[in-house]
């Protein structure tokens, strides 16, 4: 598969779950993706407003900036063979409830609290891993994880 990069958040509810975090960091190295790099962040409302920013106009907006400031935020980049799609199954789609029904063993199923306190983040498309990456990384960084 294509050698890719994505970013992976661990959102402020699991990063106030110390053991959570150490087992889900764990899981990765043992799948063979790398962690290529990793750094807390501790977004403003504005960091928060431009990252989501393509969901600016949804009905969720206000809460889901509301908890991606409610603490600190476990930003990875990941690298490996077809990455991006690699962490999203990982993590399940974006319902922890429905996730639970339909696919009770991924990342979401296990830890998410609702459909807003979903505990993790993951890329989309190389474009937006792209766009993420630099957000948080910097563009000298994200050139270094891609190489
Ligand atoms: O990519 P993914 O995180 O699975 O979902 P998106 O549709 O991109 O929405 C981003 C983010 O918004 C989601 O992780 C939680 C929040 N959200 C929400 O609070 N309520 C919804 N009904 C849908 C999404
Ligand atoms: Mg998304």
């Amino acid at each position: 598969g294509a050698l890719e990069a994505t970013l992976a958040l661990l959102k402020p509810d699991i990063l106030a779950n110390p053991a959570f975090v150490d087992s889900i960091i764990n899981d990765i190295q043992n799948s063979g993706m790398k962690i290529a790099l990793r750094k807390q962040v501790f977004w403003t409302q504005g960091q928060a407003e431009q990252f989501y920013a393509e969901h600016r106009r949804r009905f969720f907006f206000d809460r889901l900036v509301k908890y991606m400031t409610s603490g600190p935020v476990e930003a990875i980049a990941l690298s490996g063979p077809n990455v991006i799609s690699w962490w999203r199954q990982k993590m399940g789609a974006t319902r922890p409830a429905q996730m639970r029904m339909t696919n009770p063993t991924c990342l979401r199923a296990r830890y998410g609290l609702t459909d807003t306190r979903n505990s993790f983040h993951g890329s989309d498309s190389v474009e937006s891993a792209k766009r993420e990456l630099v957000f948080v990384f910097g563009q000298p960084a994200y050139k270094q994880i891609i190489l």
